[in-house]
């Protein structure tokens, strides 16, 4: 169904799902939460001294994880086929690295990155005529993939974020954490053009093609230079003047830590690890009606996408209004939403497996 008051004008409107792919290739996302729930100390656990040992079979009981113990068992006694596991890193990618996301990009080794289900040898193929106006609807559906993405030899003019209106900007190629979505209108040339999605720090690419006329099938290895041009990630945007939040004082402001690390995995908000079986153990209060600002506050040396569900934050007091957005290692993201929407709500990490160990809070309402 179409928006009857859709502001925008366009010809034709083509979804982008963004994925990073290994179910059934590699092995399956359990198997890499269980590798990467050994954490990177549980790498060197073979030569930890007894003690050492001892104190993180302790930190990793603190996890639930369900291999410590006997990885633990096993670096002291016989080898096994676990404690195999561990030493090695079937999963887990070391030295993925991003100028632009702060640091570390990404923990995860994919085999595929898929645009709209599809590696880049069998794209998806979007037809049009030349001169068509199209909106492209991208989504990042990725577990733990920031992708760039770029449209050969076109400029991208992007329109909105997580739904939103954003003051139009033009841009070669834009940056996409797992959960964010960007619109964006191109008006297409007269040939064949790569959609190239790169896995941002992880050297490996997505691919789907843009077809209006005659031309040869790119290499599916292609990358467009436009991907090394005018990046824009969602702290350069505005928000559309009629979807700017009134300027009003906070009336309630949270400080929400983002904690843990790769060591022992245990990656948390405010130092809690989520906790599955008792979820209102410790949640964030809001009241009716306020003005709240939250300040995510990320003490790591990663960057998070932070997703707020039943709410729509507005980054800063003039950025763009998201429900995802990138907190860069050791940074501070201000962003601001009134709370109108009682209920209980999940804050989390976008990153799959990030979530999955517990960084995840739950924001409720003062009853
Ligand atoms: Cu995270």
């Amino acid at each position: 169904m179409e928006d009857p008051k859709e502001p925008l004008s366009y010809d034709e409107e083509w979804v982008v799902v963004l994925d990073d792919w290994l179910d059934g290739v590699t092995g399956t996302p359990d198997d890499v939460f269980a590798e990467l729930q050994r954490g990177m100390g549980g790498m060197h656990m073979g030569e930890a001294s007894g003690s050492s040992a001892d104190s993180s079979g302790h930190d990793r009981g603190h996890m639930g994880g369900t291999d410590m113990d006997s990885g633990t068992g096993a670096a002291s006694s016989s080898p096994s086929p676990s404690s195999g596991a561990g030493m090695s890193t079937r999963f887990m990618l070391m030295g993925a690295r991003s100028p632009l996301l702060g640091g570390d990009a990404g923990d995860v080794k994919y085999p595929h990155h898929l645009i709209n289900g599809r590696v880049p040898a069998d794209p998806e193929v979007f037809r049009t005529k030349p001169g068509k106006r199209i909106r492209l609807r991208l989504i990042n559906a990725g577990g733990d993939t920031a992708y760039r993405v770029s449209l050969s030899g076109h400029r991208l003019t992007l329109t909105h974020t997580d739904g939103f209106p954003i003051r139009h900007q033009q841009v070669d190629a834009v940056l996409i954490g797992m959960g964010e979505r960007y619109d964006a209108l191109v008006t297409l040339g007269d040939s064949v053009f790569p959609l190239v999605a790169l896995a941002e720090g992880k050297d490996a690419t997505g691919m789907a093609l843009v077809r209006t006329g005659s031309g040869s099938t790119p290499k599916p290895t292609m990358r467009p230079t436009e991907l090394d041009g005018t990046i824009v990630t969602a702290s350069q945007l505005r928000a559309a003047d009629d979807v700017r939040l009134p300027s009003k004082p906070a009336d309630q402001v949270h400080r929400i830590e983002l904690t843990g690390g790769m060591m022992t995995y245990n990656w948390a908000i405010n130092g809690k690890r989520f906790d599955m079986d008792n979820p209102t153990a410790s949640p964030i209060m809001v009241e009716q009606g306020r003005r709240v600002r939250m300040d995510f506050v990320n003490t790591t040396t990663m960057w998070h996408p932070m997703h707020l569900h039943g709410h729509t934050y507005q980054l800063g007091t003039g950025g763009p209004r998201k429900d995802t957005a990138i907190v860069l290692p050791r940074k501070t993201l201000s962003v601001f939403f009134d709370a109108d929407n009682p209920g209980q709500w999940m804050l989390h990490c976008h990153n799959a497996y990030h979530g999955e160990v517990g960084m995840m809070a739950l924001v409720a309402y003062q009853s």
